[in-house]
């Protein structure tokens, strides 16, 4: 681990990481500006990128504070604090599932998920027309939320292209006290191989659910485990952390496992999870509405 002194646990659904600090790591940050072949042996190499900085920290805070505002009225915000700081209140969590589900059919959340920066960085990744997939994902947790289990994402995108790519992107700063996402070392090509011995698995499968990530041959959530430090021993790997900024996006491809860690704060963690593909590759038909609460998926 580096210098970074952590002084506090880092916990996700109960299980301890820091227990075994020899199976934690940080994520390595990356200038966006670099060349494409840099990027690209970087992506392919980690199955990731830290994308320090791509982002307009304004903009990122407007829309953080345009999000908590739809909140304002319904109690989960601490009363007499600023929007913008999402400021949990221990409730008013009754309806939130409603106010997400208009959310994210906002033109303002579109424009957001569309910014140039964005679209132009996949553009120069890819190498051609990029498409965004209209189902996106947006979440605020709070220290009573359960986390992410450890996934990779094609899971639930193998009706499309291996070739799609989630940007995760801070919504405000999320320092590793507040739970943002967490990576297993080198597992882009773990994912490959999973993913593989269970295509072998659902072949027999009909075509339905053969794609789906609830299948009988997986777990109930799609995830491979809650238990982030035995999935670490188990694969030899290390989970990597990260103090996460304003203005940053994480890329990760989609066999790479990922999870989440415990937001220990009141001020709640807000984040998008949205996924960018060349055009000309196959589009998962699932992923072309808007999230809804009941999509399955
Ligand atoms: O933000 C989270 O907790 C999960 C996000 C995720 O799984 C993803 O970006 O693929």
């Amino acid at each position: 681990m580096s210098a970074r002194v952590l002084i506090q646990p880092v916990t996700s659904n109960h299980f301890t990481l820091t227990d075994s600090p020899d199976r934690l790591g940080w994520l390595v940050p990356t200038d966006p500006a670099q060349p494409r072949e840099r990027l690209l042996d970087q992506y392919q190499t980690q199955g990731y990128l830290w994308l320090k900085g791509i982002l307009d920290p304004q903009r990122v805070l407007d829309f953080r504070r345009r999000y908590f505002e739809a909140f304002a009225h319904v109690g989960l915000l601490e009363a007499g604090t600023d929007p913008a700081d999402g400021i949990y209140s221990g409730g008013g969590k009754g309806s939130v599932q409603k106010i997400l589900a208009e959310i994210v059919q906002w033109a303002s959340y579109e424009a957001f998920c569309l910014a140039p920066e964005i679209w132009q960085f996949y553009e120069k990744l890819l190498g051609g027309p990029v498409y965004l997939h209209k189902r996106k994902l947006i979440r605020a947790t709070t220290p009573d939320d359960s986390c992410t289990g450890a996934h990779y994402d094609l899971t639930y995108l193998r009706a499309g292209t291996d070739r799609v790519c989630t940007s995760w992107i801070p919504i405000g700063d999320i320092p590793v006290e507040m739970g943002g996402l967490v990576y297993l070392e080198g597992s882009d090509a773990l994912g490959r191989q999973l993913e593989a011995e269970f295509s072998a698995k659902n072949s027999h499968l009909p075509p339905e659910e053969r794609i789906s990530a609830y299948n009988k041959n997986m777990s109930e959530t799609g995830w491979l485990t809650k238990d982030l430090p035995a999935l670490a021993n188990r694969l030899n790997s290390r989970w990597l952390l990260a103090d996460y900024e304003t203005g940053d996006m994480v890329v990760h491809s989609p066999y790479m496992i990922h999870a989440s860690t415990t937001n220990t704060r009141m001020r709640m963690r807000l984040s998008t999870d949205i996924r960018y593909q060349l055009v000309r590759d196959a589009i998962d038909p699932r992923w072309t509405t808007n999230w809804s609460p009941d999509d399955k998926l």
